[in-house]
């Protein structure tokens, strides 16, 4: 047999670029100037490939293709685009341009570098629970994202009547090690629990939930805004895992202020677009000992003389932070190295 050659970054980016373009159908409408109405404002729902869904200014969702220009596009930004006189095959109009983002949460992707998730989003609400399983490692590398880009996480624990005594006694345990250093931590449950005030942080603001796939995030969408009725899906019974069930980031409207949108749940976020200072100092509450060490190039390893690692013996910085930390490191390399292309994985 003869061997396959490998293929280069560029190659494989081509091959992709054109089966995406095979995709597209043939008959996708190219508007003609003539055509087309006025320029609007609207706001991206929710993004399929080259089309998105917004919002006109009467709160309307339109389809909308986007022209070639645009080069980003994600659910949360502002856009300008106009309406087609006729609309075509269920396209409503075309996407001009995007407004200057305020804020955007990202992820590194292998082949395209740092992909935009949502955008103009004031809160990241990191949602977590026991099944399928309690991941603190999770928790602080979504952490550090909204520190390095400055948006303020909130912390939820749902699914708490999952929980019981003994159980419910270890998860507080670790979760006031995230309020000990300022965050918000709520505890949530579909059947009811802490629903009032996971609404009232969210009053107001443009809200994203994020994290594992089968926490539950479209599960609390549709407690606290039961018009929607998102579809949710079992937990496997085989791997015990989360079945990707929300494929698409998708905004919804509080009727009394803010926003929200629910996510596809990930398997494991990683962060190998930043470099380990940024790591380090998206965890907040090691920044006043960062640049204490011995050695300018402490690794906070095995180094002599690591002012991090006094912290963690001084109990002034907690160890199963610490530990997550190290392991973020650990496997940055990993990540950076990876050969496959999971879309889960970010
Ligand atoms: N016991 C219990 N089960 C819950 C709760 N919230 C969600 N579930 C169950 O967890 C499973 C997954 O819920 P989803 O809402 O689809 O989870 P998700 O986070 O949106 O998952 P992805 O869309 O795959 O990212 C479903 O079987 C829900 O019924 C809860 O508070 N308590
Ligand atoms: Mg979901
Ligand atoms: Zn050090």
């Amino acid at each position: 047999m003869t061997k396959k050659k490998k293929l280069s970054k560029n190659q494989i980016r081509r091959v992709q670029s054109n089966h995406n373009k095979r995709l597209t159908p043939k008959n996708d409408k190219q508007w003609d100037e003539s055509e087309l109405g006025p320029q609007l404002e609207g706001l991206v729902v929710s993004r399929f490939g080259q089309h998105a869904d917004i919002e006109d200014q009467e709160g309307k969702v339109e389809r909308c293709t986007l022209r070639r220009s645009i080069r980003s596009l994600v659910t949360g930004d502002r856009v300008v685009w106009r309406a087609g006189k006729e609309s075509h095959q269920g396209i409503s109009g075309v996407i001009e341009a995007v407004h200057p983002r305020k804020t955007v949460l990202t992820r590194p992707d292998y082949y395209d570098g740092i992909k935009p998730i949502a955008a103009n989003i004031d809160h990241i609400i990191i949602v977590s629970s026991i099944a399928p399983e309690f991941s603190r490692n999770i928790i602080d590398r979504y952490l550090v994202a909204c520190e390095d880009i400055g948006i303020t996480p909130i912390i939820v624990l749902n699914k708490v009547d999952l929980l019981d005594d003994e159980s419910a006694k270890i998860i507080d345990k670790e979760l006031q090690s995230y309020r000990d250093i300022g965050y918000h931590v709520l505890y949530s449950s579909m059947h009811g629990t802490g629903l009032d005030a996971l609404k009232s942080v969210m009053k107001d603001k443009i809200n994203i939930f994020v994290g594992q796939s089968g926490v539950g995030k479209t599960s609390l969408l549709n407690m606290l805004l039961p018009e929607v009725e998102a579809v949710t899906g079992e937990i496997s019974e085989g791997s015990g895992l989360g079945k990707h069930t929300t494929t698409t980031a998708r905004l919804y409207h509080f009727s009394d202020g803010g926003d929200l949108i629910d996510s596809p749940g990930i398997r494991e976020f990683s962060l190998w677009h930043l470099e380990a200072e940024r790591i380090a100092s998206g965890f907040i509450e090691f920044r006043e000992y960062l640049g204490n060490c011995r050695f300018r190039d402490c690794k906070h390893q095995a180094d002599p003389g690591c002012a991090l690692v006094e912290a963690v013996e001084n109990g002034h910085i907690d160890n199963a932070r610490f530990k997550s930390f190290l392991r973020i490191l650990e496997t940055m390399d990993d990540a950076k190295n990876a050969r496959h292309r999971d879309p889960n994985v970010y």
